[in-house]
């Protein structure tokens, strides 16, 4: 195997199964030596729980960086999700620019909006610097809500092919290089997701679920980057991802009291298993 550094920079929601408690565990699960930047430690995460304490971090990110520059730390890969500021995507931009080995990868989900919405913390301003990042990257993973704030396009619950390549297109033109646009569903009992590389569409096409849970947004960019560091193509790793990720849903499913997060830890061994 490949023992490839990765950085992966996100919050810590201590409880809820998102963000770095499902990042580390995937990547290191994935064969990856993962190097971790919290860039605020919240109770749990935002969605579906009120009262949540937040540390921001944003004080103590150059301080990290600076010594791991000062110490020749550098990365393969640098890996992004949920950001909880603006001056935090400005942090990550300096990050990828001053840490990265030649030839490294970045790679950005725009964690920041579902179901045709924004999450709470977020607002229009945040959304004109994520698409600095995004657009600068190697590679970003995300939804259709994401996308539709990243080109201005407008949101659709149902759409075909044609929106897909408009949002593709518009990406594109914006500097996007590879685009993994996740929960692209074309019919009622599929969903799947819509690769553009190179100029050219593809399609990852698999049963949809009834039920929605919370971080597979998060369980399916660090599958991804983990499938992909360890050599797959991006459709190989894009389609992996998703394997996996239905995985973790069909072993959530059912238990009503686990809606927060999916039981992604003992399914991990089918991921390991598609990486050999
Ligand atoms: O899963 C994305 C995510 C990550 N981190 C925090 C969140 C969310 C989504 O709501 O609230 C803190």
């Amino acid at each position: 195997m490949n023992y490839k550094r990765v950085l992966t920079i996100q919050d810590i929601s201590c409880f809820g199964q998102c963000s770095l408690t499902v990042a580390l565990p995937i990547l290191s699960a994935a064969g990856l030596e993962t190097v971790i930047l919290p860039s605020a430690v919240l109770s749990t995460h935002t969605g579906g729980f009120t009262g949540f304490t937040v540390r921001d971090l944003t004080d103590d990110i150059p301080g990290i960086a600076a010594h791991w520059k000062k110490e020749n730390i550098s990365f393969d890969a640098i890996y992004t999700g949920y950001l909880g500021s603006i001056q935090q995507i400005n942090q990550v931009k300096d990050i990828i620019k001053t840490l990265s080995k030649p030839g490294a990868v970045s790679i950005v989900d725009p964690a920041m909006a579902d179901n045709g919405k924004l999450y709470g913390a977020f607002n229009d301003e945040y959304v004109e610097e994520m698409k600095t990042l995004v657009y600068s990257s190697d590679i970003t993973l995300p939804n259709i809500t994401e996308a539709a704030f990243l080109t201005g396009i407008e949101y659709k619950e149902k759409y075909d092919k044609a929106y897909i390549d408009r949002i593709f297109a518009a990406m594109a033109d914006n500097g996007a290089k590879t685009v993994v646009l996740t929960g692209v569903s074309y019919t009622e009992k599929t969903t799947g997701v819509a690769v553009y590389e190179n100029g050219e569409y593809s399609y990852y096409e698999h049963k949809k679920l009834p039920v929605s849970s919370h971080g597979t947004g998060d369980v399916y960019a660090s599958a991804f980057t983990g499938a992909y560091l360890q050599g797959k193509s991006i459709f190989d790793a894009a389609a992996i991802a998703a394997d996996y990720t239905v995985k973790c849903i069909e072993n959530t499913a059912g238990d009503e009291s686990h809606r927060y997060g999916v039981k992604f830890e003992p399914v991990l061994g089918y991921l390991i298993d598609r990486l050999k």
